[in-house]
């Protein structure tokens, strides 16, 4: 009986340790469009992206692509999401596979965050630079404080060529050109491997001692002044003074090295411009909408007057980024 439990624990065993290693190589890749996760009523009552244009389907890393386009902040916003008054207006991509050359609406340029006005109609346009070669979905988005990522219809880019020539210069204020892909990067490994040491030595030091069950005793004993010796205390000072120190000659020499700096940029953009769309010559009413959830079916009712001077006829709902088309109109 013994040799037989201790045999199925050990297939168990194995049967767990087949499990998690085929969990780890299966990595099915990530189709997925990240628009799918967002709740209806995130989709449908927040922003309205239209008319949209990605400027190239292939380009090599270093080149520029532009997204553009317009959007409909809904009147109709969710009461549960806060109103745009704080939104920087995103895209949607896996990572730095490119980098944002600039990004305008109503033709200003909005580094930062914007402040937008439910029912108005905005125009934008983002200026992306390769970076990754790969497959990439890209895709528009709005960050809205208390709303969240705001994702809109993302479309298929290939970025070719090699990563490792991609560059990014930039000219600092002093007329320096520096390339902000690899500038001083040496420093920022160099501080953190010096952080690390100063971390490990730390942490060292305090595990060569009794740890854990004999500290508790001790404590539980009374004897918790004990557990730190004179010598502790003159380590543990040793490392305090050392810290500030490393902090303040380094910061004295980086003022020294570095004596022109801006201040940290940060703001709202208020006042964006939106554009006027042409006043609607149809109207419509809608009576009544229902969802059958069972057929994922979508029902209404409407009444649509036309006060125009010419025949429409009714061929397609768009919502949420997605265009329903009558097949007999479109
Ligand atoms: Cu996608």
């Amino acid at each position: 009986m013994k040799i037989l439990k201790d045999k199925v624990a050990k297939l168990s065993f194995v049967a767990l340790l087949i499990t998690v290693t085929a969990a780890m190589f299966y990595t099915p890749t990530a189709s997925a469009h990240g628009e799918k996760s967002q709740a209806a009523f995130m989709r449908m009552r927040t922003i309205h992206w239209f008319d949209l244009n990605w400027s190239k389907e292939e380009v090599p890393v270093n080149d520029t692509m532009t997204i553009s386009g317009k959007f409909f902040v809904f009147s109709g916003w969710p009461e549960t999401v806060d109103k745009p008054e704080i939104s920087f207006l995103n895209i949607g991509i896996p990572g730095p596979v490119f980098i944002r050359a600039g990004s305008w609406i109503g033709g200003q340029l909005v580094p930062r965050s914007v402040s937008l006005e439910l029912g108005e109609t905005y125009e934008f346009k983002v200026l992306l630079k390769a970076r990754r070669p790969g497959d990439w979905h890209v895709h528009t988005m709005m960050n809205v404080k208390g709303g969240g990522p705001i994702i809109g219809p993302g479309k298929w880019v290939t970025v070719t060529g090699s990563m490792g020539s991609f560059v990014n210069p930039i000219t600092t204020l002093t007329g320096e050109t520096i390339d902000l892909e690899t500038y001083n990067l040496g420093n920022t490994y160099f501080w953190h491997a010096v952080w690390y040491g100063i971390g490990l030595a730390w942490m060292a030091y305090w595990m060569r001692k009794p740890m854990f069950v004999p500290r508790l005793l001790a404590v539980d004993a009374g004897k918790a002044d004990s557990l730190i010796s004179p010598t502790d205390r003159k380590v543990a000072l040793g490392f305090a003074v050392g810290t500030i120190a490393i902090i303040a000659m380094t910061m004295a020499s980086t003022n020294e090295k570095y004596p022109i700096t801006t201040p940290l940029q940060a703001g709202l953009l208020r006042g964006i411009k939106s554009i006027e769309m042409p006043v609607p010559t149809v109207g419509v009413k809608i009576e009544d909408a229902t969802y059958r959830v069972p057929g994922r079916a979508m029902q209404m009712t409407m009444t649509i007057t036309n006060n125009g001077d010419s025949p429409i006829r009714l061929g397609e709902f768009n919502t949420a980024g997605v265009r329903f088309m009558d097949a007999a109109v479109a």
